[in-house]
């Protein structure tokens, strides 16, 4: 279960942030509403949100999910590959103490993105892609390792238009994943329920599942069909601005 979790609105220069997609700029007051949607739907799923102020120096900010990873357990800060956002894990460290004992954090050379981390129950995946190298993946295991969960890696590098291992995988609870076409003959996943997102609605795949519901992107009605018939509430709420800057829908919280 999970009771909290941790949002940043977006800043009013976000289309500034790093993007590869070519789907052109993102209109602020759409973002502003549709990451006003996206908190509504959390504090529905029961959840008390920590909302942080805008931060225009690093205009990728809203995508928290990237600073850090939170667990049952322990937490510790990331340190992410894009230079651009290495200076937004100095305010979430600061957020982070006011819930968690001393939070370690990734180490240089080590480069580590959130967006990689894939909690599936006592078990990490941990993607290594062009923001997570291999060091950074390798202390997040020993770190995680002491708290007793276990981990594996994902090497993403080859797959083309994914930038973080959870834009193709997410875990549904109850041994269940979402996995792009692509990741779905990997063995790192062979002890799971598999449920495949079609190639046309692969942007989906970056679903979350908060408590009872899974939150997923609107404008993908095969993906969302298929969650509710394998048994779960969904809630489709419009992520088009957040796209457009390669944002998922769970980079934009971090959730505990
Ligand atoms: C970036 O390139 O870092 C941001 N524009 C998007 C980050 C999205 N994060 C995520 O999917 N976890």
């Amino acid at each position: 279960m999970f009771t909290r979790a941790i949002v940043r609105r977006p800043a009013s220069n976000f289309a500034d942030g790093l993007s590869t997609t070519g789907l052109g700029t993102p209109h602020y007051e759409r973002a502003l509403e549709q990451h006003e949607a996206y908190c509504t739907a959390l504090e529905q799923c029961g959840l008390s949100l920590t909302r942080l102020e805008p931060d225009p120096n690093h205009p990728d900010s809203t995508f928290v999910e990237d600073t850090a990873i939170l667990t049952e357990r322990c937490a510790v800060l990331a340190r992410p590959g894009a230079s651009s956002r290495a200076g937004e894990v100095a305010s979430m460290r600061e957020v982070l103490k006011t819930f968690f004992p001393p939070v370690p954090a990734i180490q240089a050379p080590g480069t580590l993105d959130g967006g990689d981390v894939c909690e599936a129950g006592d078990h990490f995946f941990i993607g290594i892609s062009g923001r997570t190298n291999e060091a950074g993946a390798r202390q997040l295991g020993e770190l995680l390792g002491s708290f007793n969960y276990t981990s594996s890696f994902v090497d993403i590098r080859g797959l083309k238009g994914v930038l973080h291992l959870k834009s193709g995988l997410a875990y549904l609870g109850e041994g269940r994943l979402a996995v792009i076409e692509a990741l779905r003959s990997r063995t790192e996943f062979r002890d799971y329920d598999l449920v495949s997102v079609n190639a046309d609605e692969e942007y989906a795949a970056n679903c979350v599942r908060v408590n009872d519901r899974v939150l997923l992107a609107a404008g993908y009605p095969s993906w969302e069909r298929k969650l509710r018939s394998t048994g779960y509430q969904t809630i489709a709420l419009e992520m088009s601005e957040f796209r457009k800057m390669d944002g998922g829908l769970s980079c934009l919280s971090l959730r505990f």
